[in-house]
């Protein structure tokens, strides 16, 4: 193995280390200080909304984990070039370990909410990776120390200070500091590395990659255990007031997604790299701002008032045409309207701003929260409490806007202001602030690039237009005509409308394309837009080989 690759692995042991120690202190100082998911959360608030589009895009629901890998990528190919640096001259490779340090501290005490001890894990760690690289690399290096510096050729040099002293003596005699390091150094040129050198090297690397895991691990169990996996278990869900609403028979389309999505199969979209631990006995809302009477109501209060149950499709905005992220689910929560009326806002109060525990805002117009439809502070997803990812212990669903203007999991504050006078998390972002869901429809079967034989062909799939609901759904084979498909019931407006046509499929490859008109009239335009700023328009179409 060549020297530079040892240097390399040294310095890339010694920020594992690093890592790993800062995870085990996050345990005490919060889980959102760990250098990787700090440094990962500031990426994910400051990216660009293309760029956001394009994670989502490519990894769908997967984007943290792209974006962790990511980031842990990039951290060791810096990691790799401190080591082979540190091999050659020492204290610009400190200076590099101190730049990471730096980073993870910036990074650590201005996520939403931190204090300043969340720079201790990161300053830590990065003070831990100095001393094990020097340990490593004398051992992957013979003959290195902190003040000798290795050439390119593997011959030693000196430090400029050495140098300078070199220059000033009167003789041109090299110091005596000098000479012996020169003189090490020319005896390890001799004796290069034994097998039993390389050994040991191999081994200190192996207990220093081993303790890193290690204490990484630890730190992500015991971070684990604070979790609210129990406390969830523990909740008994009040009843709905009423019966919840009916599901009415031939909902359900052959071939389309289930209308009703299983909790674990909802989609999953947010900016949280931790899912955030809300404890619903600690847990309180309060509203406030722009109100005559400002509430705080905690979990016990929120569960004794009246609960409803009601289906209603969520969508993302980033959902592309044809996309998945959108789901359906009975939905358990007590109005939202009735607790804002008490709150009273004033007039002007236009825009409601819900922020979640980790910080995250999202702005909904007051109106929609008061107009009678079924806007929810939901506590239950499909007969349990809501999922941990889905805003444990609280969360709030409106029938009609996309997810990123009112669907505030892990909410905790409900502020009401002016959209005048502020912006939410993603609207300096670049999207818009005001974004009802676009009336948009899906093929699901068949999958595009499918194969089908000659004959009657079944062509399925939802349509939706929340809280507008759905007038008619029609599909298109090739460039004929738009033909109306059949429209399986719903249980409201509020949730997608499942669709079916039989198609007499003759040889060939076939182009079929989906439209829907709401039942405000508008259908759908063909003209394609990204899902930046307000939501993606244009037809899903599919290609079938039929033969
Ligand atoms: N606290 C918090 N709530 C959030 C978000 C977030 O990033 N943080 N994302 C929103 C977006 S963009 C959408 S589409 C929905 C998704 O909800 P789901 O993950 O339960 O499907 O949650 C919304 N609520
Ligand atoms: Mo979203």
């Amino acid at each position: 193995m060549r020297t530079s690759i040892r240097a390399g692995l040294a310095g890339i042991a010694a920020a594992a280390a690093a890592l790993g120690i800062a995870e085990l202190l996050a345990v005490f100082a919060g889980p959102r200080s760990a250098p990787l998911v700090a440094v990962g959360g500031v990426v994910v608030d400051h990216v660009p909304a293309p760029v956001k589009d394009f994670g989502i895009a490519v990894f769908g629901v997967h984007d943290k984990t792209a974006l962790l890998t990511g980031t842990a990528i990039l951290l060791g190919l810096y990691a790799f070039g401190v080591g082979v640096l540190a091999r050659r001259r020492w204290p610009p490779a400190v200076a590099g370990i101190a730049l990471f340090g730096a980073v993870g501290v910036a990074a650590a005490v201005t996520r939403p909410g931190a204090g300043v001890g969340a720079a201790l894990p990161p300053l830590l760690g990065a003070a831990l990776a100095v001393p094990v690289l020097q340990h490593l690399l004398r051992l992957a290096v013979p003959g290195w120390s902190p003040g000798v510096s290795q050439g390119a050729g593997g011959t030693l040099e000196t430090q400029p200070a050495t140098v300078s002293a070199q220059r000033t003596g009167d003789t041109g005699e090299a110091q005596p500091a000098t000479v012996s390091a020169r003189r090490a150094g020319s005896a390890t040129e001799a004796q290069p590395m034994t097998g039993e050198d390389r050994r040991r090297f191999l081994k200190h690397l192996g207990i220093v990659a081993g303790v890193a895991a290690g204490g990484g691990l630890a730190g992500r169990w015991l971070t684990s255990r604070g979790a609210v996996t129990d406390a969830r278990a523990a909740v008994a869900l009040p009843p709905a007031a009423g019966p919840a609403p009916v599901v009415p028979a031939g909902a359900q389309a052959d071939g389309a997604v289930p209308y009703v999505t299983p909790n674990r199969d909802f989609y999953r979209i947010d900016t949280a790299l931790i899912t955030p631990q809300v404890d619903p006995a600690t847990w309180t809302l309060r509203i406030h701002g722009m109100v005559r009477n400002p509430i705080t109501i905690t979990w016990a209060e929120l569960l004794r008032r009246p609960m409803v149950e009601r289906y209603v499709t969520l969508a993302c905005v980033s959902n592309e045409v044809g996309g998945d992220l959108i789901g359906n689910a009975l939905w358990l929560g007590t109005p939202i309207q009735a607790l804002l009326d008490e709150a009273d806002p004033l007039p002007g109060a236009d825009q409601a701003v819900q922020r979640s525990a980790d910080g995250w805002t999202c702005g909904t117009p007051t109106a929609a929260l008061r107009d009678g439809r079924d806007a929810l502070l939901a506590v239950g997803m499909n007969g349990e409490p809501l999922p941990v990812k889905h805003g444990f212990p609280v969360r709030m669903i409106v029938p009609g806007l996309y997810g990123y203007v009112s669907a505030c999991k892990w909410i905790t504050e409900i502020e009401l202001t002016r959209f005048a006078d502020f912006d939410a998390y993603w609207v300096p972002r670049g999207w818009a602030a005001q974004a009802p869901i676009k009336t948009q429809s899906r093929i699901d079967t068949p999958r595009d690039g499918a194969a089908r034989e000659v004959g009657p062909v079944v062509v399925a799939g939802v349509a939706w237009a929340q809280h507008r609901g759905i007038a008619k759904v029609e599909v298109q084979v090739d460039d004929g005509p738009w033909e109306a498909a059949s429209l399986a019931p719903a249980v409201s407006a509020d949730t997608w409308r499942q669709w079916s046509h039989v198609w007499q499929a003759s040889p060939g490859r076939h182009v079929l394309r989906v439209r829907a008109t709401d039942l405000d009239g508008y259908t759908q335009t063909s003209e394609t837009a990204d899902p930046a700023p307000d939501g993606a328009t244009g037809w899903h179409q599919v290609t079938v080989a039929v033969g």
